[in-house]
């Protein structure tokens, strides 16, 4: 009830005071006081949509951070052992970032005989033995030869913990 009654209260007031400022500033002094009115309605904005404002920082940080990247869970929430998504595509030079999600130890192993020729997977895979054991562990890798891989995790293989990417 408390909410509902502020955020009533909140938004009209809001509008109210836009809409109050913006015609008197300009009309004052049209050139002086333009540029000052734009930044605070701008500001208000934000202000207003917090929630959106702070989930579309998030998302353009993370994007700022890797140009170009795809993330792919180890493990689903429902404790299903898998690569979400299990079959995807990347750009040539993309990184894919594997992050530790559920269900762990898990690993990424990239299968000799699936992957275009000429590359090593060694150069492209966790050792057998190397494993994510906590959540949000991540392993990063830049795929650059165009083709399908197919990968599993080495604990999980058995299980149908497979995956493939196409390198376009
Ligand atoms: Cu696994």
């Amino acid at each position: 009830m408390a909410t509902v009654t502020s955020a009533a209260v909140t938004i009209p007031s809001f509008t109210g005071l836009k809409a109050g400022v913006s015609p008197s500033k300009t009309t004052t002094a049209k050139f002086a006081a333009a540029p000052a009115t734009a930044p605070k309605l701008a500001v208000k904005a934000s202000l207003k949509d917090f929630g959106l404002a702070v989930a579309a920082t998030a998302a353009s940080a993370i994007l700022a951070s890797n140009a170009l990247a795809i993330e792919v869970m180890l493990g689903g929430d429902d404790g299903s052992l898998a690569f979400i998504p299990q079959n995807f595509e990347v750009a040539a030079g993309e990184k894919i970032v594997f992050s530790n999600n559920a269900g762990f130890p898990h690993n990424v192993v990239f299968d000799e005989d699936e992957i275009p020729a000429g590359v090593d997977a060694s150069k492209i895979s966790m050792s057998e033995e190397d494993l994510l054991n906590a959540k949000g562990e991540t392993y990063a890798v830049t795929l650059t030869e165009k083709g399908t891989y197919s990968f599993y995790c080495a604990p999980h293989q058995g299980a149908g913990m497979v995956g493939k990417v196409t390198v376009k």
